[in-house]
């Protein structure tokens, strides 16, 4: 059994994905980032960083004891590697997936995640950093647009680089991208959107219901961290 530590957020839709398309048995176990639980001892044995998603296989193929992941994409390939699926064999497939994963873990992801925190949550407008991280957007949009243009997915069939993309390229809207603009993006984006795995994750994270993604209350929690936010749970631990 796979236990997730999950929270309806981009990162965290990522892994739910995958196991709704390969039919994993998992267990949801709910850290609410609006209200710090990332900072919990138990959260953070397994994720050092203090953000979801994790998992704890609990099963796993080889090893006797359970073994702990965290950072969405290293639960994909470690998913995908566990199960077989997903994610290629052959030398050349496997290494163009990765390529993919790892550009949306450092580049999509990150700019994204930037961006709408400069046009919606900082409590300032910054002109610069709201054009930058517009600017960024539209660029990796482009870049993916050109990819997909031959392709019906992002590597020849469907992979774990479209599953890692995927929950980003859904809030296009918070990023100011109009997706007609990339029109095989948007195409991609359709055909991700009416796979029924990608509805029933969805479907399972919407039942969670926890309401305004950020609240005004867990601002400071989420955006005010710094080197003894993480000092001070790890003390909390040792004490
Ligand atoms: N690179 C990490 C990023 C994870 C991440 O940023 N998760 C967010 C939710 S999408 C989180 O846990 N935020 C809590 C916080 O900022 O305190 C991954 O892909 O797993």
């Amino acid at each position: 059994m796979i236990e997730l530590f999950f929270w309806p957020t981009p990162n965290g839709m990522k892994p739910l994905i995958f196991l709704h398309e390969v039919g994993l048995e998992y267990e949801l176990t709910a850290v609410d980032i609006n209200k710090g639980d990332q900072f919990t001892q138990e959260f953070l044995e397994i994720a050092p960083n203090g953000r979801i998603p994790a998992i704890i296989d609990h099963a796993p193929a080889v090893s006797e004891i359970a073994v702990s992941v965290f950072e969405s994409g290293a639960i994909l390939i470690y998913l995908a590697e566990k199960t077989g699926q997903l994610l290629p064999q052959s030398e050349k497939g496997r290494t163009e997936v990765l390529e993919w994963v790892m550009w949306q873990m450092a580049g999509l992801g990150p700019m994204l995640g930037q961006n709408h925190h400069f046009n919606v949550y900082a409590p300032q407008k910054v002109a610069y950093a709201i054009k930058r991280y517009n600017d960024e957007a539209s660029r990796l949009y482009a870049v993916l647009d050109l990819r997909l243009a031959e392709r019906e997915y992002i590597c020849s069939d469907y992979t774990i680089s479209d599953i890692v993309c995927y929950p980003w390229i859904a809030r296009h809207e918070r990023h100011q991208i109009n997706l007609d603009d990339f029109p095989s993006v948007k195409r991609w984006f359709d055909t991700m959107s009416g796979r029924p795995a990608v509805r029933d994750a969805y479907n399972r994270a919407e039942k969670m219901n926890v309401g305004a993604p950020v609240t005004d209350a867990s601002k400071s929690i989420l955006f005010g961290q710094t080197a003894e936010t993480v000092r001070g749970a790890v003390s909390k631990k040792r004490s």
